[in-house]
């Protein structure tokens, strides 16, 4: 391993960046035969929790979803994901949600197969359904062009329901291109970049970031992006969404 006393990481009260280079690995009851590292996470003042799971020859995550529903993104490898009576091969851009009280098994990994999650505690709605199990995959022909900007497309992962409380995009940068406004929002962001680089600008401080890297914003933290280098930069992320302002 090489040593370093130098890191991009930052967690600061509203926003940080987490780079792999400083993860440490937590254990998890019933996830065996794998590195769990908890990026995002109420311990820093976030309402979601975000892990990334790095699975060995054997390993395997086993459990039920109690008060939080889990959304799992396969970034690299793949695995096989049992979840509602179906069972799937899931390869590198596939993902599953799982709803809260319902129980889900990943198996039989390639070694490294890494696994990205969003976590967030259910907040149930009158008269809508809770959400059910939803598989699906990245494909950009399914992201449309974001605010009249050809540079920028976001794929939507799961339905955009009223059942639904959170929302998971792909969010791709073509090269060059840029948040066309400085986002001042209520709504909360987990990321993780899955392609390229960029500059981040959050709360007004300023930071480059690439593949692997992940950040967190907590509301009203101000947002700006722009790709950097030549090929685009692609980044999947959670937000809260569809419930009343409290
Ligand atoms: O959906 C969003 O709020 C998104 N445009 N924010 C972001 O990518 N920082
Ligand atoms: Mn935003």
């Amino acid at each position: 391993m090489e040593m370093s006393a130098l890191t991009r990481s930052v967690t600061k009260r509203n926003h940080a960046i987490i780079a792999p280079d400083g993860y440490i690995n937590s254990n998890v009851p019933g996830w065996t035969g794998c590195t769990v590292n908890v990026i995002i996470n109420e311990q820093m003042g976030a309402h979601l929790c975000q892990t990334l799971v790095t699975l060995s020859a054997g390993g395997q995550l086993l459990g039920k979803t109690e008060a939080s529903q889990i959304f799992f993104y396969v970034v690299e490898g793949e695995c096989q994901a049992a979840v509602g009576g179906e069972t799937r091969i899931l390869t590198a851009g596939q993902y599953v949600y799982v709803p809260v009280g319902q129980a889900y098994g990943f198996a039989n990994a390639a070694p490294d197969t890494k696994i990205l999650t969003f976590h967030k505690v259910y907040e149930p709605l009158a008269d809508q359904a809770t959400p059910s199990i939803h598989w699906g995959e990245r494909d950009l022909s399914k992201a449309p062009v974001y605010m009249n900007d050809e540079a920028l497309r976001i794929q939507e992962l799961l339905p955009n329901e009223l059942g639904f409380d959170m929302a998971v995009n792909i969010f791709t940068y073509g090269i060059g291109g840029n948040l066309p406004m400085v986002e001042t929002h209520i709504m909360e962001h987990g990321l993780m970049y899955l392609e390229g680089q960029a500059i981040y600008m959050l709360d007004q401080c300023w930071y480059p970031v690439k593949k692997g890297d992940s950040i967190w914003m907590a509301p009203y933290c101000q947002q700006w992006a722009t790709a950097m280098g030549q090929e685009p930069s692609v980044y999947i992320y959670y937000k809260n969404v569809n419930r009343f302002p409290t």
